[in-house]
């Protein structure tokens, strides 16, 4: 067990909205029910090991400038088994639940495949035992299928086809790893599915083999007995030109083709939404309406850089869209609202690693909060109610239930001397009921 890593911070505790305490929650209150259930339940918040334990903050322009003086800065299994002692203590000062991790971030590389899988059977056992002594869960596993060089063409869709059988056994590999943490789930983001230029790609050959690609994967699931969801991340693009998955609504048609809608749901990421030209609010519709709301990445890109910053989300109007969508589609179980965030290069002390995590919590338990309260309160889910009624008898209950056709409804506005009255779309008023609740 190694010495604490952040000695001088105590368990993060709620102390309310007076508080001026910067190591305090003034929102999120673990045990506080809403519609139900604790804000931990509804919020099932999550950490993830890349950005917190394993991003230096380099930039393309700059030098790393984090300071964690818990690592050594080796590649050693030991340091690796120090940092996951050091990870813990962080979920368990700051009360978050879950964590998440890719197979590369938790252990290094070996020379061969072999040598990395025994590193990684090295690092998920502290892990294990970490989860057993503290009862953090693993939100959800992952492979990184984009990092190392041999996949700078793409994992599943490499021209290379020993790509492809490297990413499948890495995959494999991360399958077991993951049923052995009882992770809650398993991600796919395509990080280099996609392409730079399609002057040498054949696409449709590509699009088949990532296809192929998760069916093998959920054959091995099958096989092995685990039960969570698999999600897909959309993401348009970054590091590649154009990702295959780059969007709820590209992700949902892509499992449609392949036969997958009955095994996956998705992972929406807030700063990929708007690299897609899409707010989370659309996307996590979008994903809701196919009945596919997985689980969420939450974070926020700034709007005057528009690549993916990947930073905390601390607007409480995104994080209160979130929540309606999610309340909305009754909950986010078994996935969770995981903080695929990283602090700012000029942030590089240890503690701006709680500031983030707690600024980010509390902006969604106000989320939560106003989302319920607007619930409630019920104005505006009456308006939409109301502003759909004509569909509800009549004509419109015909056309939803199938028993209209084209001839019949020419026959029916031949036979009225005017149509119904639009009614105001009231956009203004709405947006100022949300004020009302921030
Ligand atoms: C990259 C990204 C990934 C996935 C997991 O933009 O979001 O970290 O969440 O591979
Ligand atoms: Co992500």
């Amino acid at each position: 067990m190694a010495s604490e890593a952040f000695p001088k911070i105590k368990k993060i505790r709620y102390e309310g909205p007076d508080s001026k305490n910067p190591l305090a929650f003034r929102y999120y209150d673990e045990n506080e029910i809403i519609e139900g259930k604790t804000m931990k339940e509804h919020l099932r918040f999550s950490v993830v090991y890349w950005h917190t334990f394993r991003n230096g903050l380099s930039d393309p322009f700059g030098l790393p400038t984090a300071i964690r003086p818990w690592d050594d800065g080796t590649d050693s299994v030991k340091n690796a088994q120090k940092r996951a002692v050091v990870a813990f203590e962080f979920f368990e000062k700051l009360g978050a639940p879950f964590y998440a991790f890719h197979d590369r971030d938790v252990a290094p590389e070996g020379a061969s495949l072999k040598q990395s899988n025994k590193n990684l059977d090295a690092v998920v056992k502290v892990l294990k035992a970490e989860q057993e002594r503290t009862g953090i869960k693993l939100l959800w596993g992952t492979a990184c299928l984009f990092a190392h060089p041999r996949y700078m063409h793409g994992a599943a869709t490499s021209c290379n086809a020993d790509v492809f059988a490297y990413a499948a056994a890495q995959v494999k590999k991360a399958l077991e790893v993951t049923k052995e943490l009882n992770g809650e789930g398993y991600v796919f983001w395509g990080g280099r599915e996609g392409y730079s230029t399609l002057l040498n790609t054949n696409l449709k050959r590509e699009i088949d083999h990532l296809g192929r690609f998760l069916q093998l994967a959920v054959d091995y699931k099958k096989k092995i007995g685990f039960k969570g969801p698999f999600y897909i991340e959309p993401k348009p693009k970054e590091p590649t030109k154009h990702q295959y998955d780059s969007d709820a609504a590209a992700c949902l048609n892509f499992l449609r083709e392949y036969d997958l809608m009955d095994h996956f749901k998705l992972n929406l990421e807030t700063n990929h939404a708007t690299l897609a030209g899409h707010t989370m609010h659309h996307e996590l519709e979008v994903a809701a309406a196919a009945g596919a709301l997985g689980s969420i990445d939450a974070n926020t890109g700034d709007p005057m850089l528009g690549w993916d910053t990947d930073q905390f989300p601390t607007d409480v109007y995104l994080t209160t869209q979130c929540m309606l969508s999610i309340l909305g589609n009754g909950g986010i179980a078994p996935g969770g609202v995981n903080f695929d965030a990283k602090v700012r290069r000029e942030s590089f002390e240890p503690i701006d690693l709680f500031h983030g995590h707690i600024v980010g919590m509390d902006a969604f338990a106000r989320g939560l909060k106003a989302a319920a309260a607007i619930r409630a309160d019920g104005r505006l889910g009456n308006f939409v109610t109301e502003r759909y009624s004509s569909w509800d008898e009549g004509i419109g209950s015909k056309i939803e239930s199938g028993k209209a056709n084209f001839k019949d409804l020419e026959k029916y506005i031949l036979g009225k001397s005017k149509i119904s009255k639009n009614t105001s779309g009231r956009q203004e008023l709405l947006e100022g009921l949300i004020n009302e609740f921030i």
